[in-house]
């Protein structure tokens, strides 16, 4: 049995939580109509970012989706900033211009989320090769959906990763749904790791909803993308919670599935029932990260809303022409 420092540990609780918290509040804000825009939650898929990002360090880049707010807080983003964007608030990282879509924080090596599906590939791919000719020891993450890998950018990306020995880790969240249509009418195959084969990387497959399982699988590949071992490709099994946005009416799968789902699945209670079980850690343990992170939550959203909007004279700063 491996053992996890408690600070790994207390990372795992800490970001699972935080994501969240943070998702549940934009969920109600959005709802009241406090936020512009749209938004694409990421309950139930936290233990992923979560296990990747573990094994990151600020230099290490990672590019996100339209789902981007998880990956954002795992690689350490500030959250009055996070939530400052979400609610287009000038404090924001892209000076509340972005939003939850275009979310990115620079300073942690957190590339930014897309609006376009499948459109972080490449920048991915671009920033491994930067890493390369830099002759530096960094790693470049891509997260993307069962959806993306569908699109031609992603061979695309994976060929040149595995040509060029890259340091990039395709981590794609297989959370079984592209917005209406499911996995098996749109995808022709099972397991998205298989695709791997094709462009000579390995290709493994990890529970999802199992932050350790998520862990360790990055670790080797992190370890190998360090040794100059090129790219590799995770699949995780995992499955969307929530609509595919906020407001999503969800007329092609039933309430049963979604419920039967979470109660069996969630990565939080998985990973709570597993360290009382290991003994690893308490419960009053566990209530104070909860609450401390209750708190943080709380202030970020004090924070956005005492934030002002951008001036309407700033529309056409930070644009490239
Ligand atoms: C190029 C492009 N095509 C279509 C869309 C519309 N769209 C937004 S999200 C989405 C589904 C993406 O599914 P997946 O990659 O599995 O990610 P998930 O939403 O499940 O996290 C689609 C089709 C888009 N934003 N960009
Ligand atoms: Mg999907």
């Amino acid at each position: 049995m491996t053992e996890y420092s408690k600070e790994l540990l207390t990372y795992f609780y800490r970001t699972m939580c935080r994501i969240r918290l943070f998702e549940e509040t934009v969920e109600k804000h959005f709802l009241n109509g406090e936020i512009p825009g749209f938004v694409h939650l990421y309950i139930g898929e936290e233990a992923i970012a979560t296990g990747v990002c573990a094994n990151l360090t600020k230099s290490d880049y990672i590019e996100s989706t339209h789902r981007g707010h998880g990956h954002t807080i795992a690689k350490g983003a500030d959250v009055n900033r996070a939530m400052a964007e979400i609610f287009g608030r000038k404090t924001g990282f892209c000076k509340g211009k972005g939003g939850s879509m275009h979310i990115a924080d620079f300073s942690v090596g957190m590339l930014g989320a897309n609006g376009v599906v499948g459109g972080g590939f490449n920048l991915a791919v671009g920033a491994a090769l930067g890493i390369k000719m830099q002759e530096r020891k960094d790693v470049s993450v891509v997260f993307f959906g069962d959806g993306a890998s569908n699109r031609g950018t992603f061979h695309e990306g994976a060929n040149l990763a595995a040509a060029w020995n890259l340091p990039v880790i395709f981590v794609c969240e297989n959370n079984k749904w592209a917005s209406t249509t499911p996995h098996g009418s749109q995808t022709s195959v099972e397991n998205i790791s298989d695709r791997a084969v094709g462009y000579g990387m390995p290709g493994v497959i990890v529970d999802g909803n199992d932050v350790f399982e998520v862990y360790e699988a990055t670790k080797k590949a992190v370890e190998r993308a360090r040794q100059g071992g090129g790219p590799t490709l995770i699949e995780a099994k995992t499955y969307r919670i929530k609509g595919h946005f906020v407001g999503d009416p969800e007329l092609y799968r039933t309430k049963e599935e979604v419920k039967e789902q979470f109660e069996k699945n969630d990565p939080i209670k998985r990973f709570e029932m597993k360290v009382l079980e290991e003994k690893w850690m308490t419960e009053k343990e566990l209530a104070a990260i909860k609450e401390e992170e209750e708190e943080l939550i709380k202030k970020s959203v004090e924070f956005a809303k005492n934030s002002p909007f951008p001036d309407a004279s700033e529309i056409y700063e930070d644009l490239y022409v």
